[in-house]
């Protein structure tokens, strides 16, 4: 099977830098060439960790209070043309960022290839303890990656192609085919916008009551059968206690096992068409640089690419 990679090194989405490297620390722990090796891919477009230094302007003050809006803008269009091309040729799509904003990159040339290809809308599956749907007017800090799911969706729209108005119809996603999952963390304007679109959401508060079993088996009866995934996985998703190295970590998040099992049911649909990985940050090591290590580790074990049903059947009928 054909994997796609883009490896984006930006981190204008937020204000920490760090998120940059995450990339080549994931290569280099491995990623690649398990995914090779041992998982059997053909990769296409790992050759190079793109930085887009570039596209990012020397002058970038805020619109509408976004911060790097210019950069931000134009480095996601780039990333949409990456996508696109790989998702044109029937690959899947791993990306590695880098801060959230790049979904608007990555959804955007999903959404239109699947559109071109086989004509239909996809669904996109949030794990993460924040929301991202802010727009520009509900957001208290003005960093767009927590506004991707915004423009997506097209609840936050600008005309001008500098700020983000280069999505088109085509790029968007519905917001009755949008699902989160791991949610803990949603500021006040978000929680309307949830309510007021009904926007499925689970929450940890719904996996601590249905156990997370049940809670994919309600989180894809939603999105319904034949319908093309785009997983979109922050790492902040998951509880300090795995993945302490990064920008806004928040408590009482998944077990490492239960990160795992979304990706593997995710998996198991058989409809995956793009995975994105983000919010690795290295540099951002609480106690010591085991934390940056094992936060890497556990971004490398979140490979929606791995589950062997065959194997995995037999497991657990041997285990009764
Ligand atoms: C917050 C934090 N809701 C914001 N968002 C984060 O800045 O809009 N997203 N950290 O990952
Ligand atoms: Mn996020
Ligand atoms: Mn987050
Ligand atoms: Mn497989």
């Amino acid at each position: 099977e054909e994997l796609g990679i883009v490896a984006v090194g930006f981190s204008g989405g937020q204000c920490k830098p760090g998120v940059d490297a995450a990339p080549s620390a994931l290569i280099e722990s491995g990623l690649l060439t398990q995914l090779r090796e041992e998982l059997g891919y053909k990769l296409y477009g790992d050759d190079q960790v793109h930085l887009y230094t570039d596209l990012v302007p020397k002058d970038d003050p805020p619109h509408r209070n976004m911060k790097n809006p210019r950069a931000v803008s134009s480095v996601t269009r780039r990333i949409a043309d990456q996508v696109y091309s790989h998702a044109k040729e029937g690959r899947l799509v791993l990306t590695l960022g880098g801060d959230h904003s790049i979904a608007i990159g990555t959804i955007g040339g999903t959404a239109k290839a699947i559109r071109e290809t086989v004509g239909q809308d996809i669904a996109v599956i949030w794990v993460d303890a924040h929301a991202d749907i802010n727009t520009p007017e509900t957001s208290g800090s003005g960093n767009i990656h927590g506004m991707p799911v915004s423009f997506l969706t097209g609840l936050a729209r600008e005309d001008n192609e500098d700020f983000f108005g280069w999505l088109k119809p085509e790029n968007r996603i519905s917001v009755k085919k949008l699902v989160y999952i791991g949610l803990r963390d949603v500021d006040a304007g978000e929680k309307r916008i949830l309510r007021e679109n009904g926007i499925k959401a689970f929450s940890m508060f719904d996996i601590d009551r249905h156990g997370i079993g049940r809670v994919m088996e309600m989180a894809l009866g939603h999105i319904g059968t034949d319908t093309p995934i785009h997983l979109s996985f922050d790492v902040d998703a998951l509880d300090p206690m795995w993945a302490p190295s990064t920008g806004t970590p928040v408590r009482g998040g998944l077990t490492l096992r239960e990160g795992d099992y979304i990706c593997e049911c995710v998996h198991e649909t058989g409809s995956l068409v793009a995975v994105d990985l983000v919010e690795v940050n290295p540099s951002l090591a609480p106690e010591s640089d085991i934390g940056a290590h094992e936060t890497v580790r556990a971004g490398c074990s979140l490979r929606p690419f791995s589950v062997d049903r065959e194997h995995t059947h037999t497991i657990s009928s041997v285990c009764g």
